[in-house]
């Protein structure tokens, strides 16, 4: 049956609903960045640009990159904007715009998604400048309460004893990121468990003007300690979206690696004196090896 057009929009010009992208304007590498203005950081280096389109926070360059095309966009901030972005980014390759049906299984499309981020680290000695790969992603928010995302025992397991440490009311979920990607883009990189939150504040324990209900969350989620057969994981920073890449990449069958460049450290209050240098590292030395 078609999609209703109210389930899958698409603008006059036949552009999905948001991210104003038609089919032709997404590679098989797409990578993207939280920040509108990070965009035209990572396009710079490109050979050639050959579009660019923009609606809201999401803004997106195509062009070429060492003869190799390339799609940049933005996604703004939260796991909520990555549920925007990761389904429509999948309907722009794996569902027939004009038929408005699903493409046969067999004839889905892998696409290799890799976001360069900012993030800040609870951990004394992950040194802000560094870049960090995340290895699994554990989500405090509350997206995967609406998807039916499988789990194996292990991220169950790291999931409940980050609920157990924090004392929190839910189970968040955890994702293992794609093995693959890492390998390619994460050499020299610190490997971490990244704590996706729902928000910069009182959900990553930072403290303005508002009384905190977990006043100490630094501290546990500094102290989780999880062993499995495969070894022994900490947690390692904070940010906004990485756990809703990692599940909805999932789901939908594509491959996901998100690249922290780490800005702040929340143990030592120190924060990156240049944070464009530490990004504008990770970006070049992505580019490098995609
Ligand atoms: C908060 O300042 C934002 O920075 C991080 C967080 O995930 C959140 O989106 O990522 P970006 O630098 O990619 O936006
Ligand atoms: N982004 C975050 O979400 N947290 C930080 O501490 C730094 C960047």
């Amino acid at each position: 049956m078609a999609i209703a057009e109210s389930e899958l929009i698409l603008n006059p010009d036949g552009s999905i609903y948001h991210l104003n992208l038609l089919p032709d304007h997404i590679s098989d590498t797409i990578i993207t960045v939280g920040d509108p203005d990070r965009v035209a950081q990572v396009s710079r280096h490109f050979d050639s640009i050959e579009t660019e389109v923009s609606k809201r926070e999401f803004v997106t360059h195509v062009g070429y990159y060492r003869g190799k095309r390339l799609t940049v966009l933005s996604t703004g901030i939260g796991t909520d904007n990555l549920d925007i972005v990761l389904n429509e980014l999948d309907a722009l390759v794996n569902i027939d715009f004009v038929t408005r049906q699903p493409m046969p299984v067999e004839e889905h499309i892998k696409l290799r998604i890799i976001r360069i981020g900012t993030s800040g680290t609870m951990q004394p000695d992950i040194p802000v400048g560094s870049h960090l790969v995340s290895e699994h992603a554990i989500g405090l928010e509350s997206l995967m309460q609406f998807y039916p995302l499988v789990e194996t025992g292990a991220e169950v397991e790291f999931a409940t004893a980050v609920q157990q440490v924090v004392g929190l009311d839910y189970r968040p979920y955890c994702v293992l990121g794609s093995d693959l990607l890492r390998e390619q883009l994460g050499a020299g990189m610190i490997t971490g468990n990244t704590v996706t939150c729902p928000g910069f504040y009182g959900p990553q324990g930072r403290s303005l003007r508002l009384a905190l209900r977990y006043p100490d969350l630094l501290e546990r989620l500094r102290s989780v300690s999880y062993s499995n057969a495969e070894g022994t994981f900490r947690l390692t920073n904070f940010e906004m979206e990485t756990a809703g890449y990692y599940a909805l990449g999932r789901m939908l069958g594509h491959d996901v690696v998100s690249l922290n460049a780490i800005v702040a450290n929340r143990a030592t209050g120190e924060f990156a004196e240049r944070p464009d240098q530490v990004v504008n590292d990770l970006i070049a030395t992505t580019l490098d090896r995609l």
